[in-house]
């Protein structure tokens, strides 16, 4: 390829020029004194970070091109160049950038077309949170409240815009707006690089102080260590607690079916989601569809396999007997019993696993003629070897009837009752219903949600999430989210096509897996 962009191509001989000598300009004569970004053009163009165009002027107010942006987010990195696809002046550092992880491939080809276009603001907002605070998260509800227009923000960039207003390093405009695509001026990137450094040097925190936003009160008191911190789980009031007797919060992923992604629930994926955070992992062990019915010895063996690489990763792990499309627990109670006699027998010694004994009953199902009878039959089954185990029971309606179970609640120890959500399905009448029953005493686990509607697509519904999570950290209630696997649909965590023993970086994670993951801590 041939050098195609002129002005490409001064500005790098600038660069060139610039960076060779290492000569520190005056302040460039297009910059007055009393420009908003005067000082930071000033200080970078000190530390070498800056150059002006040949005519030796900075043109403030020109739209900054991705190639001129990543460039000197690259320099101020310190990221060389190395072998890219085009001749273009700054294939080297995009190609660099682009392996160091800080964009994606389709967000600035490296077959460069469009290097010289204007860099989106949430794009470049996105590189510099890679490249100089990847550990920084933004809270949901705090850092959107900051942001007027949070409605335009592709939710691709939700992670890093909400960091980047946590760190301070995006303020928004004099309307409270971020403005994702629209376009920076080369002064107001430098205000960005500026930003960005000082919090990077300030370890995170903000360079400046900000308008005061109310933070939702933080779970106050509780533990999230995994098993050999806690020990044996215990029910205290409505609160799952620790063998001390302290608060304790389990957070992590249920699996897809293991009928269909069992590779998912091995000792590497696993491994993978406690290192990302987790302390809790789910195992669905489906009935009908392919499931346990179909083949019990086989499917009991790939249920135990995970349950013991959970175990060894140190996590809480939920033994969960998925009812789906067989409505009614009662169909297969005597399965159920044969099917928890074998696990509680297995596990009677570890305080890691918890049994959920019918995930959703649904249909033609009320508690107090199915459900309630059905639990009090298998209940004594698992607490007859593992009498110490905490116990998950589901209700009708996809396990959200928890207002009838408040009405005649089963009686005996470490018994919870679970609520399943799907954040673009359920809102607010179901939280309240969440609260009714921790008003009746009734302990709530969440033991399924989903950022996707109800079917596992759609969304994802990321705010509604975040609402969900505020919701249930104000309380200490525990969840898992469905499901960790490659599935294409919204509520798969990984993208479609994610080996499942490797170690994952965020670029296996899909956008709801990453904002699950960035939600176990
Ligand atoms: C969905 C899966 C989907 C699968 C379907 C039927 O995401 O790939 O085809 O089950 O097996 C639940 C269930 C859970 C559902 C999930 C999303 O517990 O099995 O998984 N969901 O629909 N309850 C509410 C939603």
């Amino acid at each position: 390829m041939k050098w195609n962009h002129w002005s490409g191509f001064l500005t790098a001989l600038t660069l060139c020029v610039f960076i060779l000598t290492g000569t520190a300009f005056a302040a460039f004569p297009d910059v007055a004194a009393e420009s908003p970004c005067a000082s930071a053009v000033a200080e970078m163009e000190d530390q070498g970070l800056l150059s002006g165009y040949p005519d030796g002027r900075f043109y403030p107010a020109r739209t900054i091109s991705a190639a001129q942006f990543v460039t000197i987010a690259a320099r101020c990195a310190g990221l060389e160049p190395v072998p890219a696809q085009t001749n273009h002046w700054a294939a080297g550092s995009l190609q660099a950038a682009l392996q160091a992880g800080w964009y994606d491939w389709d967000e600035l080809p490296p077959t460069g077309e469009r290097f010289n276009l204007p860099i989106p603001r949430q794009l470049a907002v996105k590189i510099l949170m890679r490249a100089f605070l990847p550990e920084v998260r933004g809270d949901y509800l705090t850092e959107s409240r900051k942001i007027n227009d949070f409605a335009r923000l592709d939710g691709r960039y939700y992670e890093p815009v909400l960091a980047a207003y946590a760190a301070g390093v995006v303020t928004g405009d004099a309307q409270g707006n971020f403005n994702p695509t629209g376009s920076l001026s080369r002064g107001a990137a430098c205000i960005l690089f500026q930003n960005v450094l000082k919090a990077s040097a300030n370890g995170g925190q903000p360079a400046k102080t900000h308008e005061s936003v109310p933070t939702p009160a933080p779970a106050v008191g509780t533990a999230q260590g995994g098993v050999s911190e806690n020990g044996w789980l215990q029910v205290i009031g409505t609160q799952l607690c620790n063998e001390a007797g302290e608060p304790v919060v389990l957070r992590g992923m249920s699996s897809h079916g293991i009928q269909w992604y069992g590779q998912f629930a091995s000792a590497q994926a696993i491994a993978n989601t406690a290192r990302q955070g987790a302390n809790l992992f789910r195992v669905a062990v489906y009935t009908e569809e392919g499931g346990y019915l179909s083949n019990p010895d086989a499917i009991f063996q790939k249920a135990a396999a995970a349950v013991d690489a959970a175990i060894a990763n140190d996590l809480y792990v939920i033994v969960d007997w998925h009812i789906l499309s067989d409505g009614n627990p009662m169909t297969h109670l005597e399965e159920a019993k044969t099917f928890f006699t074998a696990m509680a027998e297995r596990y009677k010694d570890s305080p890691a696993v918890l049994y959920e004994i019918c995930n959703e009953p649904n249909g033609n199902v009320t508690w107090e003629r199915d459900v309630r009878p059905y639990a009090e039959q298998v209940i004594p089954v698992i607490h007859a070897r593992s009498p110490k185990a905490v116990i998950l029971v589901g209700s009708s309606t996809w396990s959200q009837d928890i207002h009838l179970a408040i009405r005649s609640p089963l009686s005996g120890e470490n018994l919870m009752y679970t609520l399943h959500f799907y954040a673009g399905t359920h809102g607010t009448e179901l939280r309240q219903r969440l609260d009714e029953a921790l008003k009746a005493g009734l302990p709530v686990f969440v033991s399924e949600w989903g950022t996707s509607r109800a079917d596992g697509s759609g969304g994802v519904f990321l705010k509604e999430s975040g609402e969900w999570l505020d919701f249930l950290a104000a309380r200490n209630i525990s969840w898992a989210n469905w499901s960790l696997c490659d599935k294409n649909e919204t509520s798969a965590a990984l993208r479609p096509g994610t080996p499942p023993d490797k170690v994952w970086t965020q670029e296996d994670l899909s956008e709801s897996g990453r904002f699950v993951f960035g939600r176990f801590r």
